[in-house]
């Protein structure tokens, strides 16, 4: 398990992914070559324990030749509170013609406040944060109203979402 503050979060296969900040922009590392033809908006699918098919949020699909990857945007990121699970469709092939339904599977969870990703928000989040502000930690992820700094401000947001989990 990791937790990306990163802009662009790069998943591999088989990965949880504990993603902070909303999901808006993302990379999917290729099991092969791709036929460049195949790359379009209908080659990835996201879906969410809770909130089902969200695949309409997918904008722009562009493949990376040279790191093997595909590039996804997000019209909008898929509501927080929630456990997607992303992965390629047969309308992607590969160079040789196979579809990729079903490769590169990769989960993803969005849960605002959740700093040490553990799947629900607990005094232990706020003891982080907290620690956080008093020692003067930076990591993205702690910041968790996103203002660039971790302050008391943090430690409010994460009290304010107690007791949320993923479903
Ligand atoms: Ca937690
Ligand atoms: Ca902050």
């Amino acid at each position: 398990m990791v937790s990306e503050g990163t802009r662009c979060t790069v998943l591999r296969d088989g990965a949880t992914v504990f993603q902070v900040g909303g999901l808006t922009r993302f990379a999917v590392v290729l099991p092969t070559t791709v036929a460049p033809a195949s790359v379009d908006t209908d080659c990835v699918s996201i879906t969410g324990r809770v909130n089902g098919d969200m695949s309409d949020l997918v904008a722009e699909v562009s493949w990376d030749a040279a790191g093997r990857q595909l590039v996804v945007r997000l019209s909008s990121s898929p509501p927080d509170g929630d456990a997607y699970t992303l992965s390629l469709t047969d309308s992607l092939k590969s160079a040789t013609g196979r579809p990729l339904g079903g490769d590169a599977g990769v989960r993803i969870v969005l849960l605002e406040g959740d700093v040490n990703a553990s799947g629900e928000v607990t005094a232990a989040d706020i003891l982080t944060v907290r620690r956080a502000v008093v020692e003067g930690w930076r990591e993205p992820w702690l910041d968790v109203d996103r203002s660039g700094a971790v302050t008391a401000a943090d430690l409010r947001a994460v009290r304010e979402r107690l007791g949320r989990r993923i479903p």
